[in-house]
């Protein structure tokens, strides 16, 4: 826990300052993305979903008989589901998470649908290597499962890191499936993370409740705005708490100093070209079998095979 605090600590010293997007999902947070992912202005979740039930019967396909299914984050979402359901007796389900209380719930969740289906949760920082768990029956092939584009939330040179550690999970003919948002109309972009309903906002702030009492800070969400601006030349959305006045907010033992206007960064989220992410699947090792895209091209859903 105090290296936590360090972290968080030196993230908000530095001259940019910033908290990394994983405080987001405290309870709260994690029911506000669920909100979010059904806000009219938020495309990616059902876009995401549209492309996946077109699409899903071909990758099962691709992947085979007793294929594990490996999922990057702890999962329990729809779209696991849909590619549990059209796996051809798939030998094993592994969602991948740092929190074991969410781990849990997913396993729960999973088992409850697919009793038939061993799930092994593994509790690992999934942007480092890990080992893989041994399942009952052997595993014909590996698919890693990275869906939401959670893989814009990552810097591009990271996001290749990432997609190498994926590789090799992924192991000999392995696969991996992945979801990217793509660039579009900007308009589109800046109202997903700029919603009427104000949820966003909600979810951004809740981020300073959630360090208020897991880290003993006293932010005021009063004195702090939601902003999410996205940047055409770089693709990607930035999210940021703007502070509305110069103030000074303790966390733990240490003092923050705030500017007037000054901001936390608190997410990137990048959206990519179809071409750019394929170049940076093929930086990770993998080639690109196919890609699936909505009629709008808004999403893409990649697979992806070692070879
Ligand atoms: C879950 C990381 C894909 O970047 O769109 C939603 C999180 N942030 N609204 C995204 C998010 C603001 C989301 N990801």
């Amino acid at each position: 826990m105090p290296d936590e605090i360090k972290t968080l600590v030196a993230g908000l010293s530095a001259p940019e300052k910033s908290i990394s997007p994983k405080y987001f999902y405290d309870e709260a947070g994690s029911k506000l993305f669920e909100d979010i992912t059904r806000l009219p202005e938020y495309y990616l979740t059902n876009t995401e979903l549209g492309i996946m039930e077109a699409c899903v019967e071909e990758i099962a396909e691709l992947a085979g008989e007793r294929a594990s299914l490996i999922e990057f984050g702890s999962g329990s979402s729809m779209k696991t589901r849909m590619m549990l359901r059209h796996l051809r007796s798939p030998a094993v389900y592994v969602p991948v998470d740092i929190s074991e209380e969410h781990l849990l719930e997913s396993q729960r969740n999973i088992k409850v649908d697919f009793p038939d289906v061993e799930v092994i949760p593994v509790v690992a920082d999934f942007t480092h290597s890990f080992d893989l768990p041994s399942p009952t029956t052997m595993p014909l092939r590996n698919v890693v499962y990275f869906p939401g584009s959670t893989i814009g939330n990552f810097e591009k040179e990271d996001a290749i890191d990432l997609l190498r550690v994926m590789y090799q999970e992924a192991g000999p003919d392995g696969a991996l499936v992945i979801g990217v948002d793509l660039q579009k109309d900007p308009a589109v972009i800046h109202a997903a993370y700029n919603d009427s309903a104000g949820i966003t906002a909600r979810f951004n702030l809740n981020m300073l409740r959630h360090l208020n009492r897991e880290f003993s800070a006293n932010f005021n969400l009063d004195s702090f705005a939601h902003r999410a601006t996205y940047d055409s030349d770089s693709g990607r959305i930035v999210m940021e708490l703007v502070s509305a006045e110069k103030q000074v907010v303790r966390i733990g033992d240490a003092r923050i100093q705030f500017d007037a206007g000054e901001t936390i960064t608190t997410e990137y989220s990048h959206k990519y070209t179809l071409d750019d992410f394929e170049a940076m699947a093929v930086a990770g090792g993998f080639s690109v079998a196919k890609v699936w895209t909505d009629s709008k091209q808004w999403f893409g859903v990649y697979y992806c095979i070692r070879d």
